[in-house]
């Protein structure tokens, strides 16, 4: 399963590159100090231009950067979209310190900042789980309970989780599967 409505908003699972992906909100897997580095926040970066990473810099020194599980809006640049909403996601050591829990934040933080910047559309992808380690079938589940609860409560019509690998994909398809289940 690839899409689930919600309320009358759409959700969807996407395979791809996030770069090219078209949506009023791009979301970043970035770092608390918003420095860039690898993975999709490097990938962000290069196809974006210049323009996010000086936001981010003023950001930075204005509140010293985003704490893990909040979010931050910047310019997107040269991406198809309005912004990008950049969010540290936790570092995955073990589950014993409330990992879930801020990942969990994480989504939401994006969310509520998308919709007081009157996004309509967020592309998400998947938060913690290259560089930051979080196994991918808990974080899977947490992020698309997270988003459906959201969208229930939000003015927000379509979230799509725009996932790189096609083995990411399957978990998450699976994990879209068992929540709409749970949904009926
Ligand atoms: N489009 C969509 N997904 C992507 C792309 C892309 N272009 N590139 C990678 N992914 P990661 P994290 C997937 O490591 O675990 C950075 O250095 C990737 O396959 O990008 O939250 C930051 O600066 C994986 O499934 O983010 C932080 O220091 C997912 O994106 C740190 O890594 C997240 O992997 C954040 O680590």
């Amino acid at each position: 399963m690839n899409k689930l409505a919600v309320h009358g908003k759409n959700l969807e699972l996407i395979l791809g590159n996030i770069t090219r992906h078209s949506a009023d909100a791009i979301v970043n897997a970035a770092n608390s100090r918003l420095v860039g580095g690898g993975g999709v926040d490097g990938a962000i970066h290069v196809a974006g231009g210049p323009e996010i990473l000086a936001e981010c810099d003023r950001i930075r020194s204005e509140q010293g950067g985003c704490p893990t599980g909040g979010a931050v809006i910047t310019t997107a640049g040269r991406l198809d979209a309005k912004f990008v909403i950049h969010t540290a996601g936790p570092v995955w050591r073990g589950g014993g310190i409330d990992e879930a829990g801020l990942l969990a934040c994480s989504y939401r933080s994006c969310l509520e900042l998308a919709e007081k910047n009157n996004c309509r559309s967020v592309a998400f992808p998947s938060i913690s789980t290259g560089v930051y380690r979080f196994p991918i079938e808990k974080a899977a589940r947490i992020a698309v309970r997270t988003v459906i609860d959201e969208l229930k409560r939000r003015a927000i019509e379509r979230v799509d989780f725009v996932l790189f690998t096609s083995a990411d994909l399957a978990v998450y398809e699976k994990v879209l599967e068992e929540a709409a289940r749970d949904m009926q």
